[in-house]
């Protein structure tokens, strides 16, 4: 039966150096790149943000990078300009491999944002990987990349909510961490019954 590698958002904006970097957020790509033969299908993620997306604190006057505000779907972090699209910092890690079968995009509408790779983050408006995977007969998930506790998390739990075996591969992850949202994203992925492996 067919697994797939769902690879999160190894995009250089979340690499050192990058607008919104991960700790650390390099240090997947090899371990990726080791990873991906032994995967039936390989998925790619890629954060694609429009100029002056909602998610940006410099779209929200008076407010600064890391704070949040009520959007009509729920608390939004603001976050750093990042990932727009077109930009360098959008592009995959120079390192990773691209041998993935679909590259899925998100976050381009611009008043909604999308951490998880299933749905944007009214947890509703679907991406369509769904609908890939189950025509594919793909029952089974491996997710690694960046950052374990927006990105990964996000997509970890909504996986599990549409019934997809999932594990999370942690050595192949890294997260922001901000003001505890590692420590609640391990648990509510551990409560959800995803295997957190590595
Ligand atoms: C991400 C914050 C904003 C992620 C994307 O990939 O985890 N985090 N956009
Ligand atoms: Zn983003």
């Amino acid at each position: 039966m067919t697994e797939a590698l769902i690879v999160i958002d190894v995009q250089n904006d979340f690499c050192p150096g990058g607008a919104l970097a991960v700790p650390e957020g390099d240090a997947v790509v090899p371990a990726i790149n080791a990873m991906m033969d032994a995967f039936g299908a390989v998925i790619l993620t890629q954060d694609w943000h429009p100029a002056g997306h909602s998610s940006f604190a410099s779209s929200h006057p008076g407010q600064a990078p890391f704070g949040t505000v009520d959007m009509s779907y729920g608390t939004q972090v603001l976050w750093p300009d990042h990932c727009m699209q077109g930009t360098k910092g959008a592009d995959f890690h120079p390192d990773l491999r691209l041998n993935g079968d679909l590259i899925i995009r998100k976050g381009f509408r611009p008043a909604i944002d999308s951490y998880s790779a299933f749905f944007e983050n009214d947890r509703s408006t679907p991406t369509g990987l769904s609908g890939y995977l189950r025509d594919r007969g793909i029952t089974r998930l491996t997710l690694v990349g960046l950052a374990t506790d927006f990105c990964v998390a996000y997509s970890a739990l909504d996986a599990a909510r549409l019934g997809f075996t999932v594990a999370v591969d942690l050595a192949a992850c890294r997260a922001i961490d901000l003001d505890g949202s590692l420590a609640v994203a391990m648990r509510e992925m551990t409560d959800a019954g995803v295997d957190l492996a590595g």
